[in-house]
């Protein structure tokens, strides 16, 4: 339904307090229709949005995947209307997996009347991957600002990396609407914290000071001075004093864009349920629906027909398009003409920017990685992996990540001539430096990733605990980006039970989606990378050790390439038909494949299975699981320094697991391995027992 409410012609405010107005009523409409939801917060930003959008924002409709384009982050992802809301209105185009522009609009309005609905394109919260016009999924509070400060990051790499004099190829801009619960989460702070480090001009965060979270009013658990908290880390702090001024919305986003060297935060006052005569200001208008009569009478101060539902009212749709849409098309035009130029100019430049685009691999980007000869001594999983990076970092011109601190242990650093340093006055570095921030690491590498850097992040296995909300996030959204986990089991011994993961492995298999590798020797990590770095939509982990890992003799066991398998046979039975099958992963298939020796000399059919991921194992023909793990053979022992949890699903209730039930201990590595198990005898008498052969 169509109506026109206000005689024309309209004046400017006039019509964009309709726009504005579009947008409170669509959402309140929404969350009543839902019967859940979020109204207050749109109805207080709405023209915090409609400014970002139709006046300031480069954004094409047309093209929501547009390389230059500003991002717009909604880190409050409860308040996932005023981004339906805005798609719509702007009539913002679907994209495909493949990249390719649809003929179908992003968000219908079918979809907002169908809010959180199954299939619905207005879902609870933001879904990147799901609606186009997202740039990154939020929801849990804190992330998407510190998403941001990945993004941000990443247009400063591609700017210093691929822009030339007169070629500002990316050029692009990072805002980011954010409530009390984003600057209450710590996530927030690290990433505010490191974002203001690097100088992050291009970063704007809109703080939504409404005084209001779910248990009330913010007085009861923060009365912190978050401006202060900003200037203290380097912010340009701005204010305004008036969610419903759109001019001074304006022009603090205009001092934004004239800021240099730092990163702006603008502190928006605001009434959560603006216009609600009974739920304004109050904890109400946060999470459930108005309830009929509040909606008329917010209707009604709105000047708005008290009965209408979903109502876009005449003008709306061609104000936004004479806005954003003439706006954005026209700074998508002259890109396009630009990258033309620039392409001319810079071939290999701009083929760069499109495989990236596509998140394509260069040719020869496998190009030198290493081939370890067999040693019995060996070498530590995380010394194969720095070498591993060295040479791929070299040859992918966008592969880049860094440490949260833990670089010279994590044997992340890149070295080679000219890798150099991120940071506010080498931004072509190569090694961004996150600090002892692994939270808002994963986030940012997120954030990188989502602006088609292949990103990888790096800290101790056991500190996956704190960057986990966002790598399930990463997960959710699909996004091929690495971690690099070392000391990943009892091998930093001495550090005892606070650096010993056990129940990690088992707790990252379980994120759907999520590639969980934990190589056996120096060419399993070699292979592991290779399977990684083909991923396109999918995160991967990598748990590698401290200490060095015997190189397995690949002329007298199976090539490492069976890892991109999941598992596969690295020694087997004599003539093939096993009677028992020892099953280890990373550190363990050592221990085993000396246990195997030890079976066949006595005569034992043993075959060892190297099984250095479920997630991709899983993932082949059953034909080939069996040929791995066959169905008759009943006598299974499994041997990896993790909880035991989950491992019933291969060796099956008849078979024998030698894993941790408890956190372990401080003692020197070898003394570990006995008190716990991890030797070659215990698989022996495990294997045995199995088969009733003592
Ligand atoms: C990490 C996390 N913890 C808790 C929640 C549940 N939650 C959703 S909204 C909200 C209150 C948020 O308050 P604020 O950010 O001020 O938003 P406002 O109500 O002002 O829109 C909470 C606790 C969440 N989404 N994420
Ligand atoms: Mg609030």
């Amino acid at each position: 339904m169509n109506t026109t409410l206000i005689s024309q012609p309209m004046t400017g405010i006039e019509i964009d307090q309709l726009c504005i107005n579009s947008i409170r009523t669509l959402s309140i409409d929404a969350v009543q229709q839902a019967k859940s939801g979020h109204p207050g917060t749109p109805m207080a930003l709405a023209p915090l949005v409609y400014t970002i959008w139709n006046r300031v924002m480069n954004f094409d409709p047309q093209d929501p995947i547009w390389p230059n384009r500003d991002r717009f982050v909604l880190s409050n992802g409860h308040a996932s209307m005023l981004l339906w809301s805005v798609l719509h209105l702007t009539k913002t185009r679907a994209v495909n997996a493949d990249y390719e522009r649809l003929n179908q609009p992003s968000v219908t309005l079918d979809d907002i009347r169908r809010f959180r609905q199954l299939d619905s394109k207005a879902p609870g919260h933001p879904e990147y991957h799901w609606v186009s016009g997202v740039e990154t999924t939020t929801g849990p509070l804190g992330q998407g600002i510190a998403t941001s400060v990945g993004m941000a990051i990443a247009q400063k790499w591609l700017g210093a990396r691929y822009n030339r004099p007169e070629f500002d190829i990316f050029d692009y801009n990072i805002y980011a609407v954010c409530g009390d619960g984003c600057m209450m989460e710590g996530i927030g702070s690290e990433a505010g914290s490191l974002a203001a480090h690097l100088g992050l001009d291009n970063l704007c965060w809109i703080y939504d000071n409404n005084h209001i979270t779910i248990e009330g009013n913010t007085r009861i658990a923060f009365t912190e001075d978050v401006a202060t908290r900003f200037l203290g880390y380097g912010w340009n702090v701005l204010r305004v004093g008036d969610a419903n001024d759109t001019d001074r919305i304006e022009h603090a986003l205009e001092v934004f864009r004239k800021t240099k060297g730092r990163p702006t935060f603008i502190i928006l006052d605001s009434h959560i349920g603006y216009g609600s005569p009974h739920k304004q200001d109050t904890a109400e208008a946060h999470g459930e629906p108005l309830g009929d009569e509040e909606v008329r009478l917010v209707k009604r101060s709105y000047g708005w027909p008290e009965d209408a539902k979903f109502l876009v009212p005449d003008g709306v749709y061609e104000h936004f398009a004479a806005g954003i849409g003439a706006r954005g098309a026209k700074a998508r035009r002259e890109w396009m003409e630009l990258f033309d130029a620039y392409k001319a100019k810079y071939p290999e430049l701009a083929t760069e920017v499109e495989q990236m685009q596509r998140r394509e691999l260069p040719g020869g980007w496998d190009r030198n990685l290493p081939v370890f000869p067999a040693d019995p001594k060996g070498i530590a999983g995380r010394d194969a992996s720095g070498k591993v990076l060295n040479v791929l970092a070299q040859n992918i011109p966008w592969f880049f990540g860094g440490s949260a601190d833990l670089g010279p242990s994590n044997r992340t650093l890149l070295t080679f001539e000219h890798a150099g340093d991120f940071q506010v006055n080498s931004p072509t570095g190569k090694n961004l430096h996150f600090g002892i921030r692994e939270h808002s690491m994963g986030a940012i590498v997120n954030g990188l990733s989502l602006s088609k850097l292949r990103a990888y992040g790096a800290t101790f296995f056991i500190f996956t605990d704190y960057l986990r909300p966002a790598l399930r996030l990463g997960a959710i959204m699909e996004l091929p980006t690495i971690f690099v986990c070392t000391h990943d089991a009892m091998g930093d011994g001495e550090d005892g039970p606070t650096h010993q993961p056990v129940e990690h492995l088992a707790s990252l298999r379980a994120i759907p989606g999520l590639v969980m590798l934990r190589p056996a020797d120096a060419n399993e990590v070699v292979e592991a990378y290779r399977y990684i770095m083909q991923l396109r939509h999918k995160p991967a982990v990598l748990a590698l050790s401290r200490q060095p890992l015997p190189t397995l003799d690949r002329r007298k066991y199976a090539s490492a390439s069976g890892v991109a398998r999941g598992a596969y046979v690295l020694a087997d039975a004599p003539g093939g038909n096993p009677e028992v099958i020892l099953i280890g992963t990373g550190s363990e298939v050592s221990v085993a494949v000396d246990a195997h020796e030890t079976l066949v000399a006595e005569g034992i059919r043993s075959r060892v299975v190297s099984m250095p991921s479920w997630d991709i194992f899983e993932q082949q023909t059953q034909e080939y699981r069996d040929s791995v793990l066959p169905p008759n053979v009943k006598a299974r022992v499994a041997i990896e320094q993790a909880s035991t949890f989950g491992w019933e699903r291969y060796v099956g209730a008849s078979g024998h697991v030698i894993g941790m039930k408890t956190f372990g201990a401080s003692a020197p590595l070898k003394e570990l391995q006995r008190k716990f198990g991890f030797e070659p005898d215990r698989v022996v008498a495990a294997a045995r027992e199995l088969l009733g052969r003592r």
